[in-house]
């Protein structure tokens, strides 16, 4: 569909729960100060701002099987899930600005709950499926596959303020691209469940335009669904995006991450898109956030139709002399 037939419905998650460096809940506010309203206005497609999400303060949040913050993370996701869900009840392709990739519990959930069944493809330097008990970290944001997955069901202990939840999503309607810093057991997990994975070196190996085209083949042999995106901006060097709070070597260009965004928004199946571990106080100048934010930006401007050979609205004339 042209963009003009797209409409964005924004949320922003300014929750930083899920991992141990204050900043990323700043992301939100950044990308929008960034000029994205506009920017995907002046494309033609219609933006409703849902505003920013507030959370629930959790006093007492005591770790839970070495894995911090699992309260707040369990509240906050819940209050996503359902906004995510009110978005996509009025029509919109959901955008998510996190925050940090804990939020995908709640945003992958929601968007579940309204539209069904769906296919992820989930672009990150890590695979970020750790179950509470093989996380070395104990951070959340590198374990909300794991709560998503039927599959690991059985491996994942009861959390408190999780019982909202349910998995919701099968391994086979998974791909990964971009992974770089995997853990063993995640690798493991992978490998068990035969997940599809387009790590770095497969993008090396095939090129990004194969990686893509190997991504729909693979997910529409089962059957075309709602797509979600989860973006984590790791996921491009950070050469390029240097403000986020893991950075690891050895990432997508720019180039190859927007082409990532640009595919799927022609598939016509992108129906919600996460932006994730933007944290502007991890970047050392003013230019290492401005380069990392405005590089969020233009991966959501390829999700909704901007293309690098250029865009006109359809009623567009030219002038006459
Ligand atoms: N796998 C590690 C590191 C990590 C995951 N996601 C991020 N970092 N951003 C973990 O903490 O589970
Ligand atoms: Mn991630
Ligand atoms: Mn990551």
């Amino acid at each position: 569909p042209h963009p003009l037939q797209r409409s964005a419905g924004i949320i922003g998650a300014p929750f930083s729960k899920g991992q141990s460096r204050g900043g990323v809940e700043c992301g939100p506010d950044r990308i929008r100060a960034a000029g994205l309203l506009d920017r995907l206005q002046q494309l033609g497609c219609a933006v409703k701002d849902y505003g920013n999400l507030t959370f629930e303060d959790i006093a007492v949040d005591e770790p839970v099987r070495g894995s911090k913050n699992v309260r707040a993370v369990g509240s906050a996701n819940q209050r996503l899930s359902e906004a995510v869900q009110a978005v996509k009840k009025d029509g919109h392709t959901a955008v998510m600005l996190g925050g940090d990739h804990s939020l995908a519990i709640g945003s992958i959930h929601g968007h579940t709950a309204a539209v069904g069944p769906l296919s992820v493809v989930w672009v990150d330097a890590h695979a970020d499926v750790n179950t509470p008990l093989t996380s070395y970290t104990g951070n959340l944001h590198g374990q909300p596959m794991s709560y998503l997955l039927y599959e690991l069901q059985s491996k994942v202990p009861v959390l408190p303020n999780f019982s909202w939840m349910k998995p919701c999503l099968s391994s086979q309607d998974l791909v990964y691209i971009g992974l770089r810093d995997v853990d063993p057991a995640e690798h493991y997990i992978l490998k068990l469940l035969g997940v599809k994975v387009f790590c770095m070196s497969q993008v090396d190996q095939l090129g990004v335009a194969r990686v893509m085209e190997e991504t729909c083949d693979y997910l529409w042999n089962r059957a075309k669904k709602p797509i979600h995106l989860s973006y984590d901006i790791d996921a491009i060097d950070p050469l390029i995006t240097p403000a986020t709070g893991t950075p690891v070597v050895g990432g997508l260009t720019y180039r190859e991450g927007l082409y990532i965004t640009e595919h799927l928004c022609q598939t016509g199946l992108l129906s919600a898109v996460d932006l994730v571990e933007v944290n502007p106080l991890r970047g050392r100048t003013e230019d290492h956030v401005h380069s990392t934010v405005s590089t969020a930006v233009d991966l959501l401007l390829g999700c909704f139709g901007r293309l690098r050979e250029g865009n006109h609205l359809p009623n567009y004339s030219l002038p006459e002399p």
